[in-house]
Formats: C-alpha cells, structure tokens, sequence
C-alpha cells in the first residue's frame, strides 16, 4: 500500500499556474492506465489555473520513449515544465527492470540538463489492478500528483529567477 496519497494533497498549497505553461508526454502503452493519468493531470492544471492553450500534449509510444519526447517539448517549445506519464506493468522477463531503469535515468538527467522541471508520472506496478488504484482508484490519480509537482517545481524556479 502506498504509504502517502498525495491526491489528498491540500489545495491552498499549491501556487496559481494561471500564467504557466505546461508540456505533458505520455505513453500510449497500456492506455487505459495512461490516459487516465493525462486527464487527472489536465483538470488539476486547469483546476490552479493552467489555462486549455498552455497545456501541450505530446504522445509517445512507450514509456522508453518519453525522454526523448520529453526532451524535444524542452528544445522546441518555451514551458514551465513537463509532465511525463507512463504505466509500466512487470511481466515474466526483465524487460521491466530495463525500461524502469532507462526512463528513471532519462528523466532524471533531463531534470539536470534543462533549468526547468520534468515530473515523473511513470506508474511501475506488478499488476495492471495496482495501476488501477493509482490511475483514479482507491490510491488516487497519480496524473493529479504529477500536475501538482509540476506547478510546485515551476513556481521555485520562477521564484529563484532574478
Ligand atoms: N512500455 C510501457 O510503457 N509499459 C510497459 O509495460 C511496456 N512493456 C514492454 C514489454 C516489452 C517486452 C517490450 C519489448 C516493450 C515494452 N514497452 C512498454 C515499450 C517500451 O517502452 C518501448 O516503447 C519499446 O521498447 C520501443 O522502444
């Protein structure tokens, strides 16, 4: 069990994106569970103030190919932040440790290499049932949690910029 719900997070926490602007690239692997990551996402920036024309939405295949999508948001357009959403479901090979392991690294570099924020909404669950949970069931909408983040991260950035 998760141990944190941050979809119950307090909404006065979180600063006004009124005048922010926001990439989101998500995985159409297991669409089901991404998707629904996306819309938990998209209503919670409209929802502090993110406004339909500064929400860009970018799909990828898979989660492996959110880094790049991630990237190419950072290169060509001028955000605040991006949002990269993904659900991977272990199955009987490694191939699930690989891919974890190749996005995490990805992102975080990302994080490193542009002055702006890139959130990890990447689900890595041993079942699509626990993907459920956090993909608007009992655990929350982890796109909420991840569209938070972003609104979080890009308000300390703006508030460091001189
Ligand atoms: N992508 C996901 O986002 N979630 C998965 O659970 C997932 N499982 C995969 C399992 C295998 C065996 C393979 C070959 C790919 C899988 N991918 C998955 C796709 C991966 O992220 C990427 O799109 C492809 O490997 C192409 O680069």
């Amino acid at each position: 069990m998760a141990t944190t719900d941050l979809s119950a997070y307090d909404p006065e926490s979180v600063p006004s994106s009124g005048d922010m602007k926001f990439g989101i690239v998500v995985s159409d692997w297991n669409k089901e569970i991404t998707w629904a990551l996306l819309e938990g996402a998209i209503i919670t920036l409209k929802k502090h103030g993110t406004s339909e024309e500064n929400i860009l939405v970018r799909h990828v295949p898979g989660s492996f190919e959110l880094t790049l999508g991630a990237q190419l948001i950072a290169e060509y357009e001028d955000t605040d932040g991006v949002i990269c959403l993904g659900c991977l479901i272990k199955g009987e090979t490694p191939h699930f440790e690989y891919i974890c392991q190749g996005v995490t690294n990805g992102i975080t570099e990302l994080n490193i290499k542009y002055n702006i924020p890139f959130v990890f909404g990447v689900l890595t669950t041993l079942t699509i049932e626990q993907a459920r949970e956090r993909a608007g069931g009992v655990h929350g909408n982890k796109g909420d949690e991840a569209a938070v983040t972003a609104i979080k991260m890009a308000a300390l950035r703006r508030s460091m910029k001189k």
